[in-house]
């Protein structure tokens, strides 16, 4: 009677095997191994703006940034400025050329909902960069790192946005500087190298 029973249960206990293992679901696909650290990796870290003068100016140059790790290296190569004469550039909002002015790009840039500064405030603006000093012949290079932006990082991706060099000189003050009319302008992009 018991090992009837025994065989019993071991019959019972294979149907229970069988029937879980024909209703265990499918095996799924596998995801991609760390599809987030691929992504990382093909983040542009260089972008390039390539400036042509507005309405009645001759202003034209680059403006190159460099990410390295959380800072980004700014380097200005503009001319047709006054002779010896100082020039704010600032990154605006929008990478929007339609307007001969300039006025299309914007204010400056600043999703941090920070006032105007200089570089030298970090309460400011994100794309605030300070000046530029032209030489004699109307020629400036400048170069800049800043800790504030990022290429297309998470933090204050510049791609896309607007690059604007003024007519007059950033002071600093509220709320974009006094730095007058925009004299050139173009669209951060990426860089054929980049
Ligand atoms: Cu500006
Ligand atoms: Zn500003």
């Amino acid at each position: 009677m018991l090992s009837k029973k025994i065989i019993a249960l071991f019959w019972a206990a294979i149907a229970i095997v069988v029937v879980a293992s024909c209703t265990s679901s499918p095996p799924r696909d596998k995801p991609s191994p760390s599809p987030g650290v691929k992504a990382e990796a093909a983040l542009p870290l260089e972008a390039i703006a390539l400036l042509t003068p507005t309405a009645g100016n001759q202003v034209t140059g680059s403006v190159r940034f460099v990410q390295s790790g959380d800072t980004v290296m700014v380097t200005a190569k503009i001319q047709g400025l006054q002779p010896d004469s100082v020039h704010a550039w600032h990154i605006h909002e929008f990478g929007d050329l339609s307007s001969s002015d300039g006025k299309a790009m914007g204010g400056h840039y600043n999703p941090e909902q920070m006032p105007h500064g200089l570089p030298n405030n970090p309460k400011r603006h994100a794309g605030d960069l300070g000046n530029l000093t032209a030489d004699r012949l109307g020629k400036a290079m400048k170069e800049i790192t800043v800790d504030n932006i990022t290429i297309n990082g998470a933090k204050n991706p510049i791609l896309g946005r607007g690059m604007i060099i003024h007519a007059e000189t950033d002071d600093g003050g509220q709320p974009l500087g006094n730095a007058g009319k925009r004299v050139a302008q173009g669209i951060i992009g990426v860089p054929q190298s980049g």
